[in-house]
């Protein structure tokens, strides 16, 4: 318990007495909110110091916490974000007031979106100036601001109620389905003082704070006579089914019944892309002819056509497939969302699943041959294309030669975290890179969001302590670049590729106008972004060639050291928004 002798506590006064647990009388907000954290098994926070909470950040540091600063909140946001994807425990991201907390808000709505469980804790202004409107230093009602955008949001005024805080922000970010939580903490708050012992006292460790959900037997039943059921049976496995951590059992539910298997882009890896059972190499074949889906930890939402339409095989863009579904999800509220849910599992998948398994036994009857030999025929000839168009080597560069780089390294470290975002540098990555563990790829997820990377590569290696490759597309990386400096700062084992190809999509459009300004998609021709990460101590390399990229790439691993890699690629090579295009709306024809 931190406790505080004058009512007055400064950087000083920790810097003085780190710790600060002598035979004191006093502890304050500032203390109460640390301890509360830490009673609760949090030891990091993601942030960026100023006014209110710099102190924070330095006592937090003084009490043993790892306290990572971020050059903008937004990546710090992200970093709590994926921190909490990645263990289960709530990551932290710490703000300052009004613009601070609005640059991570985007960051907490993203978590919510993707159901990681993350708590954003934002200093505020004074609240009866607030309230009054009348014109405080960074002024907002931030509390009103986060809650829509938030799974919970709250605001605690008295210190005597910072464990109760603290401990709400716990539960709402981690029970059921996980999401972003808002805690406000005015300014006010933090140099409150109270007897410490009643503090103490006051602080709540949490009990079970993601309690177990188990199905309803019923439930599990109906899921099997159904699954029994199938001629052309499916399980697609969401990032709910890799964020639930039931990894031995998801393989053996898969294995044990003989059921082809696509993972959606997060959860490439919980069982081995190479696996025999994997379909993802012929997505477009098994989606309209399955007959029975299960869905586990996965929404029927736009990546997967809101199960229905074409990619369905429904008749029209809103005819369903006639698929029946299973869905394994912890949410009561999922179900039927897009279409109808024949059997809705409703709990934890680690529950959900072994209950499965139970009813399951050990002699389920493989799905019938001439399902599984039309999907290895086709699956076969696709990454029998793909090999071919990964050997050649054309001059530039271009995603697929870079990319077989990307693939081969992976395959050598499958204990590293790949983060990935773009258009075409992040569709390229997911078809041809193959992971090997769960919770190895970290992407930009339901929202298809620009700006992750660096945060989630900070976290990625701050949690796990493995090598990170980060794969970029140059427009993705300029949302999240300053923070090569924080890579540097905290000498991390990241590796940034960069696919640099002159803009966003490509580097060849131009002006029709003929002026003098560039095109809207194109940047800076020959950007050397390697030069940016030596500016702050780290590896820079300017790759034009798979074997420079190779060398690099080993080098990187090796050292451990940050490392920025320009890889530059044929700014012909990409498409408008990669497999999205069809999202781009399109301009009446004159
Ligand atoms: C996949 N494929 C493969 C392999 N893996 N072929 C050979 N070998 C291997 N290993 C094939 C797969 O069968 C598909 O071909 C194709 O490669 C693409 O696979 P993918 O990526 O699984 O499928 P698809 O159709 O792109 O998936 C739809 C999607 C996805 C919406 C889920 O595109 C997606 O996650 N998009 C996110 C986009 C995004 O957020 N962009 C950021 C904003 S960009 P076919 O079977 O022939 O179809 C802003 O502009
Ligand atoms: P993807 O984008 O990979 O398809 P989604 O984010 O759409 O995945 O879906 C994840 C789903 O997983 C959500 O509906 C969420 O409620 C569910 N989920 C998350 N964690 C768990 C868990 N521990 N147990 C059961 N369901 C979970």
């Amino acid at each position: 318990m931190g406790t505080v002798e004058s009512q007055v506590v400064t950087a000083s006064d920790v810097q003085q007495h780190p710790g600060m647990n002598t035979q004191s009388q006093l502890t304050d907000g500032f203390h109460l909110v640390i301890d509360a954290l830490k009673l609760n098994g949090i030891d990091t926070i993601f942030g960026l110091p100023g006014i209110p909470i710099t102190d924070l950040t330095r006592m937090a540091q003084a009490a043993g916490m790892r306290v990572i600063s971020f050059r903008h909140e937004q990546n710090a946001g992200n970093a709590a974000a994926i921190a909490g994807f990645l263990t289960m425990k709530p990551g932290i991201c710490l703000t300052v007031s009004a613009p601070g907390f609005l640059n991570g808000l985007t960051a907490l709505a993203n978590a919510t979106t993707n159901c990681f469980p993350m708590i954003l804790i934002s200093g505020s202004s004074e609240r009866e100036i607030v309230d009054l409107q009348q014109g405080d230093y960074e002024e907002m009602d931030q509390l009103a601001v986060a809650k829509p955008l938030a799974k919970a949001a709250f605001r605690v005024l008295h210190a005597g109620d910072i464990g109760v805080g603290i401990a709400r922000a716990i539960r709402a970010a981690v029970s059921g389905r996980p999401g972003g939580v808002y805690l406000d903490l005015p300014a006010k708050l933090f140099a409150q003082t109270m007897d410490a012992e009643l503090g103490t006292k006051s602080l709540i460790k949490v009990v079970d704070p993601a309690p177990r959900q188990i199905p309803a037997q019923d439930a599990v039943q109906r899921a099997l006579e159904l699954l029994k059921s199938a001629r052309r049976p499916l399980i697609l496995l969401g990032k709910g089914a890799a964020y639930a951590q039931a990894d031995a059992d998801i393989r053996v539910l898969i294995e044990r019944t003989g059921i082809p298997y696509l993972p959606m882009s997060m959860a490439k890896g919980l069982l081995p892309d190479t696996h025999e059972q994997s379909a993802a190499a012929t997505r477009s074949y098994v989606l309209p002819e399955a007959d029975v889906v299960m869905l586990i930890g996965a929404r029927l939402n736009w990546l997967l056509s809101h199960g229905k339409g074409k990619t369905w095989g429904g008749q029209d863009p809103k005819a369903w497939g006639g698929q029946k579904f299973i869905q394994v999800d912890i949410s009561p509220q999922e179900a039927d969302s897009n279409v109808r849910i024949d059997a809705p599992v409703v709990g934890d998948i680690g529950s959900c699943v072994s209950t499965l398994l139970a009813g399951i036994g050990s002699n389920w009857a493989k799905p019938p041959a001439e399902w599984l030999s039309a999907i290895a025929e086709r699956k076969n000839k696709n990454i029998a294309k793909m090999a071919e168009t990964l050997a050649k080597n054309p001059v530039p560069m271009n995603f697929h030669s870079a990319l077989n780089v990307v693939r081969d390294i992976i395959k050598a470290n499958p204990d590293a975290i790949l983060v990935n975002e773009g258009a075409n540098a992040l569709d390229f990555t997911r078809s041809i890179v193959d992971m090997y563990q769960p919770r190895k790829r970290l992407d930009v997820g339901t929202w298809g969001v620009m700006g992750i990377g660096m945060g989630f590569a900070v976290a990625a290696a701050v949690v796990s302590g493995q090598p990170v490759i980060a794969i970029e597309g140059d427009s993705a990386f300029g949302f999240s670049g300053m923070e090569v400096e924080t890579l540097c700062r905290y000498d991390l084992p990241v590796c940034v590729v960069i696919f640099n190809n002159n803009g966003v999509y490509r580097g060849t459009d131009v002006n029709p106008t003929g002026g003098p300004d560039v095109a809207p998609t194109v940047f800076v021709k020959g950007a050397r972004y390697d030069k940016l990460m030596e500016a702050f101590g780290g590896v820079g390399v300017h790759a034009t060639t798979p074997a420079e990229l190779r060398k690099a790439m080993e080098a990187a691993i090796r050292s451990r050291k940050p490392t920025l890699i320009n890889a530059v690629i044929d700014e012909a090579a990409g498409t408008e928004s990669g497999r999205i295009t069809s999202l781009n709306p399109s301009a009446r024809k004159k």
